[in-house]
């Protein structure tokens, strides 16, 4: 028989997949064990939840029954190879989340935080950005005021554009946003004219009014072509940005060459990425600075390690995707990968609601703009399936942006 030092191999003899939706939905997975030892993961893809679900529970789940759970790296290739059908946001999310249960049992069998089998500690604390929205730049700057006092060393600076009348990823009333909506998609406008006027000026009136210390990020949801952003990045030079996010749609890998040839500032990329191969180009023509591919959306935490020491050889750091939509199962997984690894470069943090965390307790906290994994083995986050029961699945869409012209633009 097979053994993990002096214990018997372990058994997987049940999974099942939720959706849940305290506040928002969440993919929940659950995969138990013969030791009474249990793993979660989060396949949660924005607006396809069911899909995931569908995915796990109809095609996975009957494959991994009776599998070991410490062989992380054989079961994920079982299911990437496995598949033929390989990539894509739907396959990726649902091997993502069977991989980081089987990290999170491995842990809690071995008595030890996942981020001690990634490697050990490599820092202590993960530096975070936070979110400032405003819907016009004086209450932009009112939010980052607001995020310096909370503590936080970087912020990620978004306002409403004048000529706009509702621009994605500005909260619209107090206390954050929320991108996805619940009904069908609404529909937003968009300018890259009216939006790249305005940029600038607001980086200006952030560093005059709250100087060089502060790390500044921003995010342009893959809406201008290269050689715009090619400007954008250009004109926010003298502003020092941490980094201009997602500054053009990335299927076209060579875009970025175009937008390196005009600009110094870093390029960060890759929370829609579910496979290093969608980053490859970039990484090895160091084309950008920051992959943000987390290990929900990136197929786990097996391939996000070998993702992170590719692109270390090219001078690429982590800056992992963390919005709402990424659970507090992947906030830790995230927690414990930023700690271990060595080219880590920076974590979003978008805080979940009240309902987000009572449904699911954690050790990971958050302290002078830092992020900490918590000592608890495995990932230190769990689920209360009662209250999580209380909440069903309720259909939920990312709006659609349209130009002044009504044609289509990404978001
Ligand atoms: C954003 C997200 O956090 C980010 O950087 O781009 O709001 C993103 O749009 C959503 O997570 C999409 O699911
Ligand atoms: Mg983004």
């Amino acid at each position: 028989m097979v053994q993990h030092g002096a214990r018997d191999t372990m058994k997987i003899t049940n999974a099942y997949v939720n959706v849940t939706s305290p506040g928002r939905n969440f993919v929940r997975l659950k995969i138990e064990t013969d030791e009474g030892i249990y793993g979660l993961g989060d396949s949660t893809l924005n607006g396809r939840e069911l899909a995931v679900a569908s995915y796990l529970t109809d095609h996975v789940i009957p494959c991994i029954i009776g599998r070991d759970p410490f062989q992380t790296e054989d079961i994920w290739q079982y299911l990437y190879r496995g598949a033929y059908w390989r990539r894509g946001p739907v396959t990726m999310a649902a091997i993502g989340a069977v991989d980081v249960a089987l990290w999170d049992i491995k842990g809690k069998a071995l008595q030890t935080p996942v981020y001690n089998l990634l490697g050990g500690k490599s820092r202590e604390g993960v530096l975070v950005y936070g979110h400032a929205t405003g819907k016009d730049k004086d209450h932009a700057l009112e939010d980052v005021a607001r995020h310096k006092e909370m503590g936080y060393k970087a912020v990620r600076v978004q306002s409403g554009i004048p000529g706009l009348e509702a621009t994605y990823g500005i909260a619209k009333g107090a206390g954050g946003y929320e991108p996805a909506e619940r009904g069908l998609p609404s529909e937003y406008e968009w300018s890259s004219e009216l939006y790249l006027r305005h940029v600038p000026k607001l980086f200006a009136r952030v560093r005059e009014v709250f100087g060089d210390e502060l790390h500044l990020l921003h995010d342009c949801h893959h809406r201008l072509t290269p050689i715009e952003a090619g400007r954008l990045g250009k004109e926010l030079e003298p502003f020092h940005l941490f980094w201009m996010e997602d500054p053009t749609p990335a299927e076209l890998q060579e875009g970025f060459r175009i937008i390196r040839e005009h600009t110094t500032t870093p390029i960060a990329v890759g929370e829609v990425f579910n496979s290093i191969w969608d980053g490859h180009d970039l990484i090895r023509n160091q084309w950008i600075d920051y992959l943000r591919m987390a290990p929900s959306h990136g197929g786990g935490l097996t391939p996000l390690k070998k993702a992170a020491d590719f692109a270390e050889l090219y001078h690429v750091r982590s800056g992992l995707h963390g919005a709402t939509d990424l659970s507090p199962v992947t906030m830790a997984a995230s927690l414990h990968f930023d700690t271990a690894i060595h080219n880590f470069g920076i974590q979003e943090r978008m805080p979940h609601s009240a309902e987000t965390d009572a449904v699911f307790p954690h050790h990971y906290s958050f302290k002078d703009g830092k992020m900490f994994p918590g000592d608890e083995p495995g990932l230190g986050v769990d689920l209360d399936e009662a209250l999580a029961a209380k909440y069903p699945y309720q259909r939920a869409y990312l709006p659609i942006n349209r130009k002044l012209d009504g044609t289509l633009t990404d978001w």
